[in-house]
């Protein structure tokens, strides 16, 4: 059997909770290593690019938490097959990931400039996204926004 191991923060949610998600509702065993946010500092060096998600598989190391997701959706039938659904897919994740760029940009502001960042945002650039992804996913038919099996 493979031997997976998937290294994130010690909270659940943020950038390897698809992978840790896809791996346990695709039942594949795997090593859940959550590190402490304040133990951070000491095992910062020991990862390539100081940042976490990073998933090993049979000693082979792969960051980027959603080229991750993607290898495990592949390996658990979450990602799509069809190219085009595939696409969808990952314009999706990657407008999600615009989005959050937005807001985490935002978590070591000051609190003056903080607060008037994330109320040009509630303004304007989040209702732009939130509404794009509706609409995305109501062209798909309301219920998934690639890939949607339901009958
Ligand atoms: N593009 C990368 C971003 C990874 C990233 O920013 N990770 C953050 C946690 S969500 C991190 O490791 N922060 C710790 C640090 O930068 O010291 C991914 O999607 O995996």
């Amino acid at each position: 059997m493979r031997g997976f191991k998937l290294t994130y923060f010690d909270f659940d949610g943020g950038r390897a909770e698809p992978a840790r998600l896809a791996l346990k509702l695709g039942g594949l065993r795997f090593e859940d290593v959550r590190i402490p946010i304040p133990e951070w500092d000491q095992y910062k060096d020991q990862f390539r690019y100081r940042q976490l998600p990073e998933f090993e598989v049979d000693g082979r190391w792969l960051n980027q938490s959603n080229a991750i997701a993607r290898y495990v959706g592949q390996l658990t039938g979450y990602y799509p097959e069809d190219p085009w659904e595939a696409a969808l897919c990952d314009a999706i994740v990657d407008t999600v990931d615009d989005t959050m760029k937005r807001l985490v940009d935002t978590f070591t502001m000051p609190e003056e400039e903080k607060k008037a960042v994330r109320e040009e945002l509630v303004a304007t650039t989040l209702p732009l996204f939130l509404s794009g992804l509706n609409q995305s996913l109501l062209e798909e038919g309301g219920t998934y926004f690639a890939d949607d099996h339901t009958p």
